[in-house]
C-alpha cells in the first residue's frame, strides 16, 4: 500500500525551523577548560636551611567536548604562584616539567613578591574523547625550593602554589564548572636523630629552625636532619648521612662533645658546647653505658642530674665524670640530648641528639711491682755476687724468671717469696763486661696489668796476673818472707 503524507506550507515552515533548530543545538559549543590535581611533594619539605626542595604538579586540561582552539588574544593562559617558595633552578623556565610543558609559552616574574609563572595557550586543547581522555588531559610541574620556612608552629603552612587557569573569552557561557584555580600547600619540617645502635632506644629531635620558633638549638656548630633513626654500630650513621640536600654527602653535625682521655677510677671534665639561639634556653642531658650492656638503665650511667644542665646561652659546658672503677673497657656508647628534660629515649619538640662510640681506655688498678735492693754493683773476677734486699708486691705473687746475659749464671731463677736474694757466679768471659740480669714477676691479674720487671748491672773486673817486681834498690833484709799485697786499678787483688 502505499501512503502519501501531505504537508501544509504552515507546517513546512515549521519544520524547516525545527530542522535549523536540531542543526543549532547539534553544534552546541562543551567547553571545559580546567585545573585540578595540585600537588606537592615531599610534604612537608626540608627548611630552607636545610635546601628543601620539592615538585608541584597540576593537571591541566579540557573536560568539554569541543577542542579549545587557538585564537589570537583568547588563548587559555595558567597563573602560577610560588608560594614561599623559587623556582629550583637559574632559569626559571627550565624548572618547569611536565607533559603539557610544551602546549603553553611560558614567561617567570621573578619579582620576591611576585614569583609567578604565566602560561600561554600555544597550539588547540583537544575535547575530551571517552577513547583517548589523556588527548585532552596533561600535567604541569615545577621543581620549587624553599624561599621561607612555613613550619605548623607558625601556624601558616603555604609551602607550595596556587594555580589560576584564565579560559578563552568565547568559552564564557560554557565553562561553567568551577575548575580553573587549584592550590596545594605543606610546610617544611625536619628531624634529628640519633645513631647508636637500636638498643640504646631512638632519640629524636625536631629541629625548629630559625623563624619558626625560639628553640634553634644544637650541640656544636650544626645539626643536620634525618629521615630515619640511623642505628650503627660505630654510631657514626649520623654522620655518613647525607640528608640535607646540598649533595655534600656525610655531613658530620657530631660535634658538640669532646672526650678526654677515660679511664677507670679517674673523675674528668668532658666539654659540651651548645648554640643557643638568642633569648632561648634548654637543657642538657647525657648518658653513658658505662656497663657495656647496650642500654643506658643501669644507676650512674646518666651523667647529668635532675633535669639536666640548664643552658642559655652559647657556649661549653663542662660536665665532670667520674669513670666507675667497673666501666667496660670494650667500646661502649655515649648519648647527648639537648631540648626538653628529657629521657635517654623517645622524641623531643626541639633541640639534637648526638651519639658517640667511646672506648675506656684499660688501666691496670693493682699492677705488680719489683724493686732490687740496688740497681748495679761489682765484682772482682770470678768471685759470686749476691745482691741482697729485693722485694716484689702489688699483685705479683712469685718471681718467674731472673735470667741474665753473661757468661756465668744467676740463681735461683725462679722465687716464690719476698723479700728475696739473688747471686750471680761470673765465669772469666765476663771480666771486663758489665753483665745485665733482669728479674720479672708474675702477672695473675693479666691484662691490662703487666708483669714488672728491675734489672741489675754487675760489672765483673779482671783480677791481676801473678807478677815479677824488680826492686831499684837492694834492700838489706832479714831472712823472711816479704808479704806484698797488690792490686789492681780497679781494686781487685
Ligand atoms: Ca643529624
Ligand atoms: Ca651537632
Ligand atoms: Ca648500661
Ligand atoms: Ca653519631
Amino acid at each position: 500500500m502505499k501512503t502519501t503524507f501531505k504537508t501544509s506550507p504552515m507546517k513546512k515552515l515549521l519544520l524547516t525551523l525545527s530542522m535549523a533548530l536540531i542543526v543549532i543545538l547539534s553544534n552546541a559549543q562543551s567547553y571545559n577548560p580546567l585545573v585540578k590535581e595540585g600537588t606537592v611533594s615531599p610534604a612537608p619539605m626540608l627548611p630552607v636551611e636545610f635546601h628543601g626542595t620539592g615538585l608541584l604538579s597540576f593537571g591541566v586540561g579540557n573536560s568539554g567536548s569541543t577542542p579549545l582552539h587557538l585564537q589570537l588574544n583568547q588563548e587559555m593562559v595558567l597563573i602560577i604562584s610560588l608560594s614561599d617558595g623559587t623556582p629550583n633552578n637559574v632559569d626559571p623556565i627550565a624548572a618547569l616539567g611536565g607533559t603539557w610543558l610544551d602546549k603553553f609559552d611560558w614567561t617567570y616574574n621573578s619579582d620576591p613578591l611576585i614569583r609567578t609563572y604565566t602560561g600561554t595557550q600555544n597550539q588547540e586543547i583537544p575535547g575530551f574523547d571517552a577513547g583517548d581522555p589523556e588527548a585532552s588531559y596533561g600535567t604541569i610541574t615545577i621543581d620549587y625550593a624553599v624561599f621561607r620556612n612555613t613550619p605548623t608552629q607558625a601556624g601558616t603552612i603555604s609551602n607550595g602554589f596556587n594555580v589560576n587557569l584564565s579560559p578563552p573569552d568565547y568559552t564564557n557561557g560554557f565553562n561553567t564548572t568551577n575548575d580553573d584555580a587549584v592550590s596545594s600547600y605543606t610546610y617544611v619540617e625536619a628531624f634529628d636523630y640519633g645513631d647508636a645502635p637500636i638498643s640504646y632506644g631512638e632519640a629524636v629531635h625536631e629541629i625548629n629552625v630559625s623563624g619558626a620558633s625560639v628553640n634553634y638549638i644544637y650541640l656544636g656548630t650544626s645539626v643536620d636532619p634525618e629521615s630515619s633513626y640511623q642505628a650503627s654500630s660505630d654510631a657514626l650513621g649520623d654522620d655518613s648521612n647525607d640528608t640535607d640536600g646540598d649533595t655534600t654527602s656525610g655531613e658530620n653535625d657530631e660535634n658538640g662533645v669532646t672526650f678526654p682521655l677515660l679511664t677507670p677510677g679517674a673523675t674528668v671534665i668532658i666539654p659540651v658546647s651548645a648554640t643557643i639561639e638568642s633569648g632561648s634556653f634548654a637543657f642538657l642531658n647525657a648518658w653513658i653505658d658505662w656497663t657495656g650492656d647496650g642500654d643506658f638503665d643501669d644507676a650512674g650511667e646518666q651523667i647529668t642530674s635532675g633535669p639536666g644542665s640548664f643552658i642559655a646561652s652559647t657556649g661549653t659546658t663542662s660536665l665532670s665524670v667520674t669513670v666507675p672503677l667497673d666501666a667496660t673497657t670494650v667500646p661502649t656508647f655515649a648519648r647527648f640530648r639537648i631540648g626538653n628534660p628529657v629521657g635517654s629515649s623517645g622524641p623531643d619538640t626541639f633541640g639534637e641528639v648526638e651519639d658517640y662510640q667511646i672506648t675506656i681506655a684499660a688501666t691496670c688498678i693493682n699492677p705488680p711491682t719489683v724493686v732490687l735492693g740496688s740497681s748495679s754493683g761489682s765484682t772482682c773476677g770470678l768471685t759470686v755476687k749476691t745482691v741482697t734486699g729485693n722485694t716484689f708486691g702489688g699483685s705479683a705473687t712469685s718471681i718467674v724468671s731472673i735470667t741474665e746475659n753473661g757468661a756465668g749464671s744467676v740463681s735461683p731463677t725462679l722465687v716464690g717469696s719476698s723479700p728475696f736474694d739473688f747471686t750471680y757466679t761470673p765465669a772469666t768471659g765476663d771480666f771486663g763486661n758489665t753483665v745485665i740480669i733482669t728479674v720479672t714477676t708474675d702477672n695473675p691479674l693479666g691484662a691490662p696489668c703487666e708483669a714488672a720487671t728491675a734489672t741489675y748491672s754487675l760489672t765483673v773486673y779482671p783480677v791481676t796476673p801473678d807478677q815479677t817486681i824488680e826492686l831499684d834498690t837492694c834492700i838489706e833484709a832479714e831472712a823472711g818472707t816479704v808479704t806484698e799485697t797488690l792490686t789492681n786499678t780497679f781494686g781487685c787483688e
